[in-house]
């Protein structure tokens, strides 16, 4: 494989993927990303010239998807609108990216038979019990709360259909909830680091119990990368590092971090129908293909996200207003 098609290269773990790709081996990049707001260009800023372009355009355009899908060898597909606060305000973009993109995008890589690579979520899944001692596995029926979890959703059976139907040479992974740089402040860790530089006080969503299973984005892109040169076609892999965290432990640890006392939090409303647990076995993505994540140790990577916030202000500052005054108008 030497040229990518990377959807939605400009996000967050997208633009995480793109950076992991250029130190790690030597394929060309074309990145497919709208730049919607959680889009930025500079998230790309430094990678070496000549090995990646990015082309602004949207992957419910058949035409431009089709062109682009035909001159490269693979497509890796990230693109998506991704905040489930955001799908509970207005659920329509969602269905026309997740669901018409993904579509699209399936059409053009049968059309030109073009190995595929759909990047999903564990909130297919639905939640587990806080008390529950299982995991979601590969066989977990699918159960998903959100208009955002039920479109990634329908995005994996569409894949799924196109495996079985048309040949697709497809394989999907759903991963738990990712960190790290680049990030758009609308999300949890972020919105609470920038809070905190800002003088801010951390919100929480009710008593802060929902648990996630916290993995670095550099280990989401290591695991993408053995999927797509070693996974098997129309197999699904869960991607996980054992990161279980109650929201209120990662709140903590951040004011800790940050210098500042443990409970110098804000409860705020809680999120409708909230999903109370994810947790991840990947054992087959462990044992079938030999993945190991990196950095099996949140509280570092964490650290790290921390500093990395504090030194790119440059990149943050011009969503965070606007992010918050959204946040003001529902409550949280
Ligand atoms: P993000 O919102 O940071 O980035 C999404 C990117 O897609 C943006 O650059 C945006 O401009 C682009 N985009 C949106 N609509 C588009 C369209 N119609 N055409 C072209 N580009 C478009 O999202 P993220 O957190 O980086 O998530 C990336 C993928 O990973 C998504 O498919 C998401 O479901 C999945 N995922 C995310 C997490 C997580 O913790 N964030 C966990 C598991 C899976
Ligand atoms: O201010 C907040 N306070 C708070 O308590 C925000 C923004 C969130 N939360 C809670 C809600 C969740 O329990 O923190 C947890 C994490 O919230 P998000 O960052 O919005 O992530 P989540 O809803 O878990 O979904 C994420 O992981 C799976 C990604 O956004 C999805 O794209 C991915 O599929």
């Amino acid at each position: 494989m030497k040229s990518l098609l990377v959807t939605g290269g400009a996000g967050f773990i997208g633009s995480n993927f793109v950076h992991f790709l250029m130190e790690t081996t030597d394929v060309t990049v074309t990145v497919l990303d709208k730049l919607t707001y959680a889009g930025n260009r500079d998230s790309l800023k430094g990678v070496p010239e000549g090995r990646v372009e990015l082309v602004v355009g949207d992957i419910t355009d058949a035409v431009l998807v089709g062109a682009l899908t035909e001159r490269a060898d693979a497509v890796v597909h990230y693109a998506a609108e991704s905040h489930n606060d955001n799908s509970l305000q207005d659920p329509r973009p969602f269905l026309d990216t997740n669901i018409i993109g993904t579509y699209t995008l399936l059409e053009a890589a049968r059309r030109h038979g073009k190995r595929f690579h759909h990047i999903s979520t564990d909130e297919v899944y639905g939640d587990l019990e806080l008390d529950d001692p299982g995991r979601f596995t590969e066989q977990t029926p699918y159960n998903p709360s959100s208009p955002y979890s039920s479109t990634k959703a329908g995005s994996d059976l569409l894949v799924r259909a196109w495996v079985r139907s048309f040949g697709v040479q497809a394989t999907i992974s759903n991963c738990s909830n990712n960190y790290g740089p680049y990030q758009h402040v609308e999300k949890f860790i972020p919105r609470q680091i920038t809070n905190v530089i800002d003088g801010v006080r951390p919100k929480l969503y009710g008593a802060g119990q929902n648990v996630r299973d916290w993995i670095h984005a550099d280990d989401h892109s290591s695991a993408v990368w053995t999927i797509l040169n070693r996974g098997e076609i129309g197999q699904t892999y869960l991607i996980g590092a054992d990161g279980e965290q109650s929201n209120k432990d990662v709140v903590e640890r951040i004011l800790k971090e940050m210098g500042l006392p443990a409970d110098a939090y804000d409860r705020v409303i809680d999120r409708v129908g909230h999903d109370l647990r994810y947790a991840i076995d990947s054992t087959r993505l462990r044992t079938e293909l030999g993945w190991e994540p990196r950095f099996p140790h949140f509280e570092q990577g964490l650290a790290e996200t921390i500093a990395w916030y504090r030194e790119n202000e440059a990149w943050w500052r011009p969503q965070k207003a606007a992010t918050e005054s959204r946040y003001t108008e529902q409550g949280q």
